[in-house]
């Protein structure tokens, strides 16, 4: 009986996987989705620019290495936010970060250039896993600006499993 429910329950999970498996592979390879006050759009009809991962790369990376209050000094890797902005020719002055999880949190622009934030999208050459803290996260330079970055309203900015953010 055991045996039979987990052959049973196998063939559950491989329908299921069979069923999605054309939704993820089609078509939407976008990583990361800007919206709200930007020039620059890939999608005329959402008015946004979707970033694939090449077209993040295409950005050039930067990283920073940095323990935050959940993970050890790691070195962190994506590409700067303000490269990000720049590309979709952002105006405004505080950036909503969309999280997988729901989570959702303002950034105010002027963090970008004080402190080159990262869209981290690998830590310590792993790329970030999607139920974690992929595909994206906020990574301020905390250890190397303690002062300023050390405190609760910086931490809840280092957003993770960011997938979208809207110019505002
Ligand atoms: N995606 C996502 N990012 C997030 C959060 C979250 O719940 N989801 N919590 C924020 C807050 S409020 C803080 S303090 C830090 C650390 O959260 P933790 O204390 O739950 O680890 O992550 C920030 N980034
Ligand atoms: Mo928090």
């Amino acid at each position: 009986m055991e045996a039979r429910m987990r052959v049973v329950v196998g063939w559950i999970l491989l329908f299921i996987a069979l069923a999605f498996r054309p939704a993820f592979a089609s078509g939407d390879d976008a990583m990361l989705t800007v919206g709200g006050n930007i020039e620059h759009v890939t999608d005329q009809a959402s008015h946004t620019y979707r970033f694939s991962k090449a077209d993040l790369l295409a950005l050039g990376t930067s990283t920073i290495k940095t323990s935050t209050n959940w993970t050890p000094v790691s070195v962190w890797r994506g590409p700067s936010l303000q490269s990000v902005l720049q590309k979709v020719g952002a105006h405004g002055e505080v950036l909503r970060v969309y999280a997988l999880d729901d989570y959702e949190h303002d950034v105010p622009v002027s963090d970008v250039q004080k402190y080159g934030v990262i869209l981290a999208f690998e830590r310590n050459g792993v790329p970030l896993a999607p139920n974690k803290f992929g595909p994206l996260m906020l990574v301020y330079p905390r250890d190397a600006e303690p002062d300023a970055l050390n405190r609760a309203s910086i931490e809840a900015r280092f957003v993770w499993q960011i997938y979208k953010i809207v110019v505002k």
